[in-house]
């Protein structure tokens, strides 16, 4: 394992769930971190309880300018990142498409996949100018597996996907890293936020079967920016042992 003292990473939605474990794991590596959310409470309680170095910042990654002032202006010690953990994301209802929300389509889209890339073109030119970096992205199962409500959100974990393959044809060569660690389910706050803020149904998805857990993907995320600089996983994807296929739905008459 490559130590990371010395290195600065930068997770976006580092205030619960997935990039928070992330932001814990990275640090307890011995990086620093830049934290970054729109609930700077929440990023503050987390910076406190951090063993490295590391900077707060109340970010919108659905805000392009946000995103080009705050990333362009970090402060002297943070101002070098070297990890990029692309974790903001959120699904939003489980309507089939002619019922579900249009608003909700454009959150997700302006959030998982142009979010995704403000973020990842502020900090990209410095990685190669260094020629040195990780962006790890987070995808998700739902790329790749398609399942009846999954309609935009699965869309958009396939964006980032496929970004994440054409960020490696265009890296190599460099000592740029790019990943897309893909979960299947992962008990966070991604169900209470899809189902808008209903706890008990949330809670239903997980009933009666182990699912994953955020430090499982902090694991992961963590093996992949510490392998060797010349070894570069692409894809990652992960599932609880008690998740698995369904077969074709067939609608019979
Ligand atoms: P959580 O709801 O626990 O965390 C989501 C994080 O994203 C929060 O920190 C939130 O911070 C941040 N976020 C959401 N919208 C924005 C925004 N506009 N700007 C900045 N930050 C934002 O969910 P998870 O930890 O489970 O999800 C993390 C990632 O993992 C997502 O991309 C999700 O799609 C992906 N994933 C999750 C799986 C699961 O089963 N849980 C499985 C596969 C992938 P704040 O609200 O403070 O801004
Ligand atoms: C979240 C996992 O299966 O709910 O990406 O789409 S799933």
């Amino acid at each position: 394992m490559e130590p990371l003292n010395g290195r600065t990473a930068l997770v976006t939605g580092a205030s619960a769930g997935i990039g928070e474990a992330c932001a814990i794991a990275l640090s307890r590596a011995g990086a620093s971190l830049v934290l970054t959310g729109r609930r700077r409470d929440r990023l503050e309680a987390l910076a406190a309880k951090l063993g490295t170095p590391s900077h707060v910042i109340e970010l919108d990654v659905r805000s392009r300018p946000e995103v080009e002032a705050k990333l362009s202006s970090l402060p002297a010690p943070f101002a070098e990142v070297d990890i990029l953990v692309n974790n903001a994301g959120l699904g939003l209802g489980l309507e089939p498409a002619h019922a579900a929300s249009l608003d909700d389509w454009e959150t997700m889209v302006d959030t998982n996949c142009k979010g995704l890339l403000y973020v990842t073109r502020a900090l990209l030119p410095g990685m190669v100018q260094r020629n040195r970096g990780h962006v790890v992205n987070l995808g998700s199962i739902a790329a790749t597996y398609p399942y009846p409500g999954g309609n935009v959100y699965g869309a958009t974990k396939a964006f980032v996907h496929q970004f994440t393959e054409n960020l490696k044809a265009d890296l190599a060569g460099t000592r740029v890293r790019v990943t897309c660690v893909e979960p299947g389910m992962v008990q966070t706050d991604f169900s209470t936020v899809r189902f808008k803020g209903d706890a008990e149904r949330a809670s239903k998805v997980y009933e009666g079967m182990e699912p994953l857990v955020a430090a499982d993907i902090a694991d992961i995320v963590l093996f992949c920016v510490t392998r060797p600089p010349h070894v570069n996983l692409n894809v990652v994807e992960v599932m609880p042992a008690d998740q698995g296929f369904g077969p074709f739905n067939v609608k019979r008459r």
